[in-house]
């Protein structure tokens, strides 16, 4: 039987955005080492899992993800604030929040869901939140202070990150953590959409990310 692909669209984070991201993530994992944490070269904002696909359905998704992308105009993220999901309790997920201007994601991801539903990839249940994950919570013997450790930067600002184009990324979950690689950008705004550019840089990952939580709302 041919490989599956895993994969996944995603809105790619400027460096400088990234590096506030990643200085915030090393002081949240000397404070709490028994959380998953994603590796700073790793941050994205999901628009949508495509789940495990045999190459000529992601050869179709290709084509709906350039389409959507095109409808979409270039963005900007305003990445702001941290929190927890679920919001009481246990925390389960680590996430970042991001508001996109003009407030367009909305939108561009029902439309990226309905054009993949042609294609054979179910929509999400869930509406779309904008967030990055920043950690997975495994098992955290004192969730009151890891709550007390994301307190800081309940309200952080990490930057505005300029979006111009959505990623396609392969993801591989291997024992030490998932790699996800970059296999092609589609322009925001587009004209002429269908030629998505091949990636050029692979992202790489260390952190182990399984599954989407359940409770996240998205
Ligand atoms: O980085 P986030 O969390 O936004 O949660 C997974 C991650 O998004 C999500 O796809 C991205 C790359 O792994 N993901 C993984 N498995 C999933 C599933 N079964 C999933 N999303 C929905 N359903």
């Amino acid at each position: 039987m041919p490989p599956l692909i895993r994969a996944f669209v995603a809105a790619e984070l400027s460096a400088a955005v990234r590096a506030e991201l990643a200085a915030a993530l090393a002081e949240l994992r000397r404070a709490e080492p028994g959380v998953k944490w994603t590796a700073p070269e790793n941050l994205h904002l999901t628009l949508k899992f495509l789940g495990e696909l045999p190459a000529e359905i992601l050869e179709r998704a290709h084509a709906a993800v350039a389409l959507a992308a095109a409808s979409c105009p270039p963005l900007e993220l305003t990445v702001r604030g941290v929190g927890a999901f679920p919001p009481r309790g246990a925390p389960r997920v680590l996430w970042v929040g991001c508001a996109d201007r003009p407030p367009a994601l909305g939108a561009a991801v029902l439309d990226l869901e309905t054009r993949l539903d042609l294609v054979g990839i179910p929509r999400e249940a869930r509406d779309f939140a904008a967030h990055v994950t920043l950690g997975r919570v495994k098992t955290v013997r004192r969730p009151d202070r890891l709550r007390a450790a994301l307190a800081p930067f309940a309200g952080a600002l990490f930057g505005v990150s300029p979006v111009a184009d959505w990623t396609l990324f392969s993801s591989r979950l291997l024992p030490t953590g998932p790699v996800y690689t970059a296999l092609a950008r589609f322009p925001l705004g587009a004209t002429g959409a269908g030629s998505p550019s091949p990636a050029t840089a692979p992202a790489t990952a260390t952190a182990i990310t399984t599954s989407r939580p359940d409770d996240i709302g998205v």
